[in-house]
């Protein structure tokens, strides 16, 4: 059997699990099983199905070992924000409600009640989304305060994940900062801050920090795979695994691109300015508390939901050809207004938004994924110009990475509207990132630089120059 180390990478729109290994010089990377991932509506709720994601990480593991391969250890990331409550007993007391869920309407402004936006920026570092964990658990108080009063412990997704494989309860570091709870400068929860806000302080567990290891399977677990292996701890936040993966370059901007876009720098403290709050970045936990000041840009969830609503007649590679072919239609929308975080229809929502600012309205497939792409490259640009006003550097490079590099048309876009070199790739960073930090924890790799110079000459990047507008 091949002996490798398992990535289980959930994103919002698909899970996989991914097998990583040495083979000579270079790191492989091999998909043992995909799964579908998106929210389900559920008790009035928006939500993920857990029994869903729990259920394919076991597939996954199954079908890893039918394939000849042995798990030396297992890691989980997902995207960030979202927990679940348990009881005494360890039951689940909710669905895992997810963050696009309207229960966080005018929850940030409840917050702001108790505690001023200044104060809070300046104690975690953290933007203002507001489907943070923060707001979550605003709403919870005030929508459903028994829940809360019944709650004993808070886990992140991923950690209630690895909670299932092990028994053991932890939060991890990256994903517990994206809470907006963790204080900057201790690292930890920020307990005045919990008091302050009449959260009770005794849900939320021990932090532990990427390339810890959680333990072993249960028993149960280990006897229905046939094979024991251990849960080590990730940086859980996807982002925070992308990130780690982002081949090594000096003077680089990365951008995360998936349902989200996630663009900023690599920074080894926070940089938390009055113009970082006012361009709304934030500063979330990374490995070796290095952090990822950056900017969350809706990303390509809005193709996603235009794929959705046309009954998937249209592959993600046909949009990219249709917006090519309608390269000179220039309407654009403002992608981070909030509008376009949940709508009912993101198509309507597109089209309601050009035709109030005068704009022509879309109406082809075409046309419309070219607003998108034509936005997002836009607001790109913007953020790139905004963490170099806040930065006082120059980057002369974008570093692009995960699913959404597949898009050429977008790399293009990107490329010519901040005049910038495009680096696309590696599409799987996430789970690259998350294997990696599985190898740092057995020190197959000696450092984090060893890394990035590994994942450098292991996988192809695409290169797109600017070319005129
Ligand atoms: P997440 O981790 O957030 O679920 P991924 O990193 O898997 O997201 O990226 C998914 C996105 O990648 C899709 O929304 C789609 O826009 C883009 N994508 C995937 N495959 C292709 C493709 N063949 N061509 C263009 N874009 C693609
Ligand atoms: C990307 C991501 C992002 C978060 C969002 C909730 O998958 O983790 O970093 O802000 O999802």
């Amino acid at each position: 059997m091949q002996k490798c180390h398992l990535a289980v990478d959930i994103g919002a729109s698909s899970g996989r699990v991914m097998a990583g290994f040495l083979a000579g010089e270079k790191l492989q990377l091999k998909e043992m099983y995909r799964f579908d991932n998106h929210i389900v509506e559920k008790n009035g709720h928006l939500c993920w199905d857990i029994d869903h994601l729990f259920h394919s990480i076991k597939e996954g593991i199954k079908q890893t070992i039918a394939q000849q391969f042995e798990p030396k250890s297992l890691a989980i990331d997902t995207w960030a924000v979202d927990f679940v409550l348990l009881d005494e007993k360890d039951q689940l007391l909710t669905d895992a409600i997810a963050y696009r869920d309207h229960r966080t309407d005018g929850m940030m402004e409840a917050v702001f009640q108790t505690i001023e936006k200044e104060s809070l920026y300046d104690r975690t570092g953290i933007q203002f989304q507001k489907f943070n964990t923060i707001y979550q658990l605003q709403a919870l108080k005030e929508q459903r305060p028994e829940v809360l009063q019944q709650a004993k412990t808070l886990l992140m997704i991923p950690d209630y994940l690895h909670f299932l494989l092990t028994g053991k309860k932890a939060n991890e570091y990256t994903n517990a900062t994206s809470t907006q709870l963790v204080n900057r400068e201790t690292n930890n929860w920020d307990t005045e801050l919990l008091q302050t806000l009449d959260f009770p302080a005794d849900i939320f567990q021990e932090i532990l920090m990427p390339k810890s290891t959680l333990g072993s399977l249960k028993s149960e677990l280990a006897e229905e795979f046939g094979m024991d292996f251990d849960i080590v701890i990730p940086a859980t936040h996807d982002t925070g695994s992308a990130v780690i993966a982002v081949p090594e370059q000096k003077d680089t901007i990365y951008l995360s691109s998936g349902t989200w876009s996630l663009i900023g720098i690599e920074s080894s403290d926070p940089i938390a300015t009055n113009e970082a709050l006012e361009f709304n970045f934030t500063n979330e936990g990374g490995i070796d508390y290095r952090y990822r000041f950056l900017k969350n840009i809706m990303g390509l969830w809005m193709i996603q939901e235009v794929k959705r609503l046309m009954d998937d007649q249209y592959s993600f590679s046909d949009f990219v050809e249709l917006a090519k072919a309608s390269a000179d239609f220039t309407s654009v929308v403002d992608v981070n207004d909030d509008r376009f975080l949940s709508p009912e229809n993101m198509i309507e929502e597109i089209q309601s938004y050009c035709k109030e600012k005068d704009q022509e309205v879309p109406r082809t497939p075409g046309e419309i994924a070219q607003t998108i792409f034509l936005s997002l490259a836009r607001s790109y640009r913007e953020a790139i110009e905004q963490i170099e006003l806040v930065t006082g550097r120059i980057f002369d490079q974008v570093n692009m990475i995960g699913g959404g590099c597949q898009n050429t048309w977008l790399n293009q876009l990107l490329a010519n509207h901040a005049n910038r070199t495009v680096y696309a790739g590696p599409i799987e960073a996430t789970a690259i990132g998350n294997i990696v930090v599985q190898m740092l924890q057995t020190k197959e790799i000696a450092s984090l630089a060893d890394a990035r110079q590994l994942i450098n000459r292991s996988f192809d990047i695409q290169i797109f120059e600017p070319k005129g507008k």
